[in-house]
């Protein structure tokens, strides 16, 4: 199970890596392998127009893995701390980031403005 976990994740790193090149800090530009895929802190569901979970708390340095399972097409749309953007996230597709710096990190969707979340990163221990 882990195993599928780690391949679907390779999978999606690529397809992330092509689509959102421009956007996404720390796509790989190389061919993900297992072993240099990051491990995912957590994970949230967009689903019936909305991210479960909408708030999650994280330690710096980890990575987060927005998957949608809904029928239509989402983004996310950082503006603080700093301008982050998924690009678009098509049904059945996934946007990873890592998360560096500690800070407050709301996000909404622009396609549906009530679709709001928020990333809190704490400081790494
Ligand atoms: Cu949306």
């Amino acid at each position: 199970m882990k195993r599928r976990i780690l391949l679907l994740l390779a999978a999606l790193l690529v397809v992330g890596t092509i689509a959102f090149a421009s956007t996404a800090c720390s796509s790989k530009t190389t061919t993900a392998s297992e072993e240099d895929a990051p491990a995912i802190a957590m994970t949230v569901h967009v689903k019936d127009g909305e991210f479960d979970q909408r708030d999650i708390e994280i330690e710096a340095g980890g990575t987060v893995m927005w998957i949608n399972d809904d029928v239509s097409d989402h983004d996310l749309q950082f503006l603080a701390p700093n301008k982050l953007y998924s690009g678009v996230i098509k049904p059945e597709k996934a946007w990873v980031h890592t998360f560096a710096a500690a800070g407050n990190y709301d996000y909404y969707c622009d396609f549906h403005n009530t679709m709001k979340g928020v990333v809190v990163v704490r400081p790494a221990p």
